[in-house]
């Protein structure tokens, strides 16, 4: 048994979510937020079998796609006047982060 944990973004979850359900897969939903852009995005847990796991990657890889988004910098440029000013920065996000970790022990009780 393996856990599939994929951070997608919100515009692409619930079409994942749909898809998952009508493949027979469980998955767990929960709102998570980007460290670096601080802002929402959906963490999915999926509980699948070893040799179902590039099943679920794949359906991950059709519909969870890369965007650009801009931010603005974490770190303030200083100045010479002193005053520190943040700077737009853009980044491309996704399509999708995803972790396959080991399960030592699945129950429902
Ligand atoms: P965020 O941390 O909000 O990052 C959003 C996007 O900003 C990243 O997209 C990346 O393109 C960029 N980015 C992140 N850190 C950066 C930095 N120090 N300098 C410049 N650009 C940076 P993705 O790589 O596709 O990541 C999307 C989301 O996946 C992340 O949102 C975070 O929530 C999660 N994530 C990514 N790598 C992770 C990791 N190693 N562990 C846990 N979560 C991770």
């Amino acid at each position: 048994m393996k856990l599939v944990i994929a951070i997608v973004q919100d515009e692409d979850a619930p079409k994942l979510v749909d898809k998952l359900m009508k493949n027979k897969f469980g998955v767990t939903k929960l709102a998570s937020t980007g460290g670096f852009l601080r802002s929402g995005n959906t963490t999915l847990l999926i509980g699948v079998k070893k040799e179902k796991v590039d099943e679920v990657i794949d359906m991950i890889e059709e519909i969870c796609h890369s965007r650009k988004q801009v931010t603005t910098s974490p770190t303030p440029t200083t100045w010479s006047s002193g005053v520190y000013m943040p700077y737009p920065v853009e980044v491309e996000v996704g399509g999708a982060t995803v972790f396959v970790v080991d399960v030592e022990k699945f129950q429902k009780v």
